[in-house]
């Protein structure tokens, strides 16, 4: 499998738990390093920007309430088909959906609150990468 690059955020509901560094331990276990990392308090524009595919959706007024009220941890993962494989890491969207043993089923509290993002294809990765990494530096290793 190809080696990927894909955006990831820890959300304001986990941040504020203190988990960040438990949730980079799953991503680097399962072979993903992260390339980038940066923290940040989003801004509603960039909220709205970064979950523009959502504008129509009922959810969208609440989803970017939520991911502006507080600090959220920005990164890169970079390893063999790392969108996948952060999507599986992450779990369903809605925790009570989501199998044992993935972030969101230890970590999250609700479908809002649910404490990770990830890039779900190649298209919306390197959009996403480049929404947040612009002329990106990377450390290899
Ligand atoms: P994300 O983009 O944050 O990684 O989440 P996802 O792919 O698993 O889910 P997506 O369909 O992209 O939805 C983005 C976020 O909107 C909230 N949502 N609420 N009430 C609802 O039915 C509903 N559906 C989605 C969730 O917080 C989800 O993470
Ligand atoms: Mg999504």
């Amino acid at each position: 499998m190809a080696i990927e690059r894909t955006l990831s955020i820890i959300k304001p509901d986990a941040v504020a738990k203190n988990v960040i560094g438990k949730i980079y331990d799953r991503f680097e276990s399962a072979g993903l390093k992260i390339i980038a990392s940066r923290m940040a308090h989003l801004s509603q524009n960039e909220a709205e920007q970064f979950y523009g595919v959502h504008k129509a959706r009922p959810f969208f007024k609440d989803l970017v309430s939520f991911m502006i009220s507080g600090p959220v941890m920005i990164q890169v993962l970079e390893g063999e088909g790392a969108i996948a494989k952060n999507r599986d890491l992450m779990g369903a969207t809605d925790p009570k959906k989501a199998d044992k043993g993935t972030i969101r089923a230890d970590f999250a509290d609700s479908i809002d609150a649910n404490a990770v993002h990830g890039s779900d294809a190649p298209e919306t990765a390197a959009a996403e990468v480049a929404f947040f990494f612009p002329g990106m530096q990377v450390f290899t290793r």
